[in-house]
């Protein structure tokens, strides 16, 4: 009989931790002012993207999870018995309790994440609910190529997630390589199950990055908060403005913080000049189609083999195969 693992061996490939200290430098030395998205998550950031969850316009996260729910049986039937989960990203619990639950007799799970206190918090979770799953986390960054644990059950296939949409906050470069190390990440035979945002209403495209509660404001400009802190930079928080719009050229929403002001910035003995109404990009949530994705899947050499999509389209899940 198989047993509970409480304590669940972690493979730690020891990722680089990001530099924030010359990111941010360079990002801000760069014409148009940029700052990557993925600092958006620290403690505080990942509260606020959790709060934002629950705003009535950012109806992204409910969605995907009732089409899980609804389109569970299927999932199931296309995947087969004896799965290894791999997941990108630690993600959200309710998510991931959906897919272990519904899949036939999955043999492991392992979640893929850069943060080790983000990972084992998450690991730990899962492994009291699903005793029989072994659990396997890598503490990697998951943009690239994952070595995924052998379990002690022999895995019929490797099966990534990848839900929220998480896949448009990169370009399409960025999503053609990460879509590649996937492919290698799942092998031979291997399968990954993504959820995309897909295009719909520009008015509520745009509103769920604009609730009105004003959480995702804070969201982006917590980014700020962040490099006071960290880096002892000194923005004044009231002086920039959250900006989402959607770029019909690019299907995306982009997201900048905007200076109200012209003002000087200092971090670390630098000076960085804005001008009134300069903007920092800082995050692009893109939009499908299904034209636009399977083309991006075919450039990485994977096809999409099954599609559900929530009541008016509002959101899809896609199966991916070598
Ligand atoms: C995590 N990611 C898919 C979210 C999105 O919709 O782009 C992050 C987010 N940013 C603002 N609201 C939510």
């Amino acid at each position: 009989p198989r047993t509970a693992h409480a304590t669940p061996a972690l493979l730690d490939l020891r990722p680089t931790p990001d530099d924030l200290r010359s990111d941010v430098i360079a990002g801000l030395s760069a014409s148009p002012k940029t700052l990557s998205s993925k600092y958006f998550y620290d403690e505080r950031g990942s509260q606020l993207f959790e709060a934002i969850t629950r705003q009535p316009e950012y109806d992204l996260t409910r969605t995907e999870i009732a089409l899980l729910q609804q389109a569970m049986p299927s999932i199931r039937a296309a995947v087969g018995a004896e799965a290894h989960v791999v997941e990108l990203g630690s993600g959200s619990a309710r998510k991931t309790q959906l897919l272990l639950d519904g899949l036939d007799a999955p043999v492991a799970y392992t979640p893929v994440e850069i943060s080790r206190e983000m990972l084992l918090d998450a690991t730990a979770r899962l492994a009291e609910a699903f005793p029989d799953v072994q659990m396997l986390p890598v503490c990697a960054d998951f943009t690239r190529p994952v070595p995924v644990p052998r379990a002690w059950m022999p895995a019929a296939r490797t099966l990534l997630f990848f839900p929220g949409s998480t896949l448009g906050n990169f370009d399409e470069a960025q999503s053609v390589e990460l879509l590649r190390a996937m492919c290698e990440t799942m092998g031979e035979g291997g399968m990954a199950l993504l959820g995309l945002d897909l295009v719909k209403d520009v008015a509520d495209m745009e509103a769920a990055y604009n609730d009105a509660a004003g959480v995702t404001a804070e969201f982006t400009l917590n980014l700020l908060a962040r490099l006071n802190r960290e880096l002892g930079a000194d923005f004044d928080l009231d002086g920039f403005v959250h900006r989402a719009r959607w770029s019909a050229a690019n299907s995306r929403i982009e997201t900048s913080i905007v200076s109200r002001r012209a003002q000087l910035v200092r971090i670390d003995g630098r000076v960085f000049v804005f001008d009134a109404g300069e903007p920092i990009h800082v995050e692009i949530s893109h939009k499908y189609t299904d034209d636009y994705f399977d083309a991006i899947a075919a450039r990485a050499g994977l096809r999409v083999t099954r599609r559900w999509n929530a009541p008016a389209d509002r959101f899809g899940l896609r199966l991916l195969e070598r």
